[in-house]
């Protein structure tokens, strides 16, 4: 086989499965929203379970593009918002992310958030009926797991 033409292919191949089949691209990673709703303890473990991480957002370019798929699947109810993996549990007011316990550095706050309401909310959310502005929530509250998990590195092997 001409040598440009299995490159292409081997490519293609490594393209279409950067990301597992129900996730979404995006750079270099994905994204996938698991319509179960759930305690955001329950959703660090759901988002394993699919070899990923309750979502992580490193910036505003990628914030923008989450709201974006948020938004396209309209798959959320009334009442339930979206998880992400932001954590103050450790320290109150310290926000990390619970992937790696790094200090969460790009923030998008709805207005007066985070207020700690009752001295009781400790995970983070995206507010789906404001935007999807950030806010905490108490842990025990169900809502949907937003997973990330970075793309396989299929195309460094194939080039290789
Ligand atoms: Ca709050």
């Amino acid at each position: 086989m001409d040598h440009n033409i299995l490159l292409t292919v081997l490519f293609f191949v490594s393209v279409t499965f950067a990301c597992p089949s129900g996730f979404t691209t995006h750079e270099n990673d994905c994204y996938v929203l698991l319509p179960v709703p759930t305690t955001w303890a329950e959703a660090l473990r759901l988002c394993d379970a699919v070899k990923a991480k309750l979502a992580w957002i490193n910036n505003a370019e990628e914030n923008t593009f989450i709201v974006q798929m948020l938004k396209k699947l309209n798959t959320t109810g009334p009442s339930v918002e979206v998880w992400l993996g932001g954590t103050d549990m450790l320290l109150e007011g310290m926000w990390m992310w619970a992937d790696n316990m790094e200090l969460i550095e790009y923030t998008n706050w709805f207005p007066n958030e985070p207020n700690n309401a009752g001295n009781n909310q400790h995970c983070l959310g995206m507010m789906v009926h404001h935007e999807f502005l950030w806010d905490d929530y108490s842990c025990d509250l169900k809502n949907y797991p937003l997973c990330k998990r970075m793309q396989d590195d299929g195309e460094q092997t194939v080039i290789g």
